[in-house]
């Protein structure tokens, strides 16, 4: 038999996910499988590969004879409870950002950094932000042949990144506003929030998001930057190994249900045209290149949802700026973004222990 994965937080978003990603596998390398949640989902059966497992509750014991544990829940969870699974002999993959900027936690993408699953002191490796890791296999891609130098970057993010509440209030509010002649006069969204019983001190964003961007993703750092902006600089350092990486980010939330956008401004040590970005691009297997401008070719968030690549079009060399391009990318934010790299990250080990 092979290794045992445990899946921690099996029944929530990302683990709904991480699901399907498992049960649509030609193959694993799982010789058993077991389901781990918080006690009030313990005992809910759901059907993995053809049969029915029972989600057990989270406890020290769970983790007993567990080879990898991947983690798919609340910072606070995995701070407590990733540690709890190694001491019981598992490898933790964690999806959350208790560990990230951890020196002693590799941050894996396995198209760029998968070696760095075998440095693991803690016996903990990281999943990034759904923010960074939409850009990753593209920009990795494009680091290794002409070496990154500085990123400038603009998110288009989705509402499920803020979890399910945050996609309830998005098609709550869509609802409200449907028909209404609303988004011609300033507040008149609000107001018509407001109406309908949706004020936004009640919403998980900071404005409306329907007929709206919103500016804001994450919590207040320092000197106005948001956490999510932040991850996307350190996050990116650290993967791609390159720990004075010249980076600024804006984050965006968009009335978009999954999968996040980013327009990419990236300098690298060389020249790169579009013909051999487009080359690049195209012979990585986990990245699809629609970039027609001619036809109007391009990805966008609807048409990339439920997609496990990244997507990456509208590939300019930047006009004014030496050795610049300009390409806009979409990932799905709960699959690659989240439980499908996870998910990857286990495999990668599977094929290690
Ligand atoms: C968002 N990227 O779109 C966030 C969600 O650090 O794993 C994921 C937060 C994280 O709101």
């Amino acid at each position: 038999a092979g290794p045992v994965l445990a899946l921690v937080g099996a029944t929530g978003a990302v683990g709904t996910v991480m699901i399907d990603i498992i049960n649509g596998r030609e193959s694993v390398p799982w010789g058993a499988i077991r389901l781990i949640a918080s006690p009030r989902s313990a005992g809910k059966k759901i059907t993995v590969r053809g049969e029915e497992l029972t989600v057990q509750a989270l406890a020290p014991e769970v983790f007993d004879g567990v080879d990898v544990a991947m983690f798919d829940v609340p910072d606070s969870v995995s701070a407590e409870w990733a540690p709890v699974a190694v001491a019981r002999g598992a490898i933790a993959v964690d999806n959350s950002a208790a560990f990230r900027m951890d020196p002693e936690v590799p941050l894996v993408v396995p198209e760029v950094n998968a070696d760095e699953v075998v440095n693991r002191p803690k016996g903990i490796i990281a999943n990034p932000n759904c923010t960074t890791l939409s850009m990753m296999a593209a920009l990795g891609a494009l680091h290794r042949e002409y070496e990154l130098r500085e990123l400038v970057v603009a998110s288009y993010q989705a509402a499920s990144g803020g979890g399910q509440e945050a996609v309830d209030r998005l098609y709550a509010e869509i609802s409200a506003l449907a028909g209404k002649d609303v988004g011609v006069r300033a507040g008149d969204v609000r107001e018509a929030l407001d109406a309908a019983g949706l004020p936004v001190s009640d919403s998980p964003f900071p404005a409306p998001l329907a007929l709206n961007v919103v500016p804001w993703a994450g919590s207040l750092k320092d000197e106005g930057w948001t956490s999510e902006e932040l991850k996307v600089r350190n996050e990116s350092r650290k993967i791609l190994g390159i720990p004075d990486l010249k980076v600024s980010a804006t984050c965006v939330r968009v009335p978009v249900v999954t999968t996040h956008s980013l327009a990419v401004h990236a300098t690298f040590a060389r020249e790169v045209t579009v013909d051999e970005a487009h080359k690049l691009f195209a012979a990585q297997p986990t990245v699809v290149l629609v970039d027609d401008p001619a036809e109007k070719r391009f990805p966008t968030p609807a048409d990339v949802v439920g997609e496990d690549p990244t997507y990456v079009g509208r590939v300019r060399q930047a006009l004014d700026f030496p050795n610049t391009l300009d390409f806009f990318v979409c990932g799905d934010n709960l699959r690659k973004g989240a439980a499908l790299n996870t998910y990857e990250i286990a495999e990668e080990l599977a094929t290690r222990l």
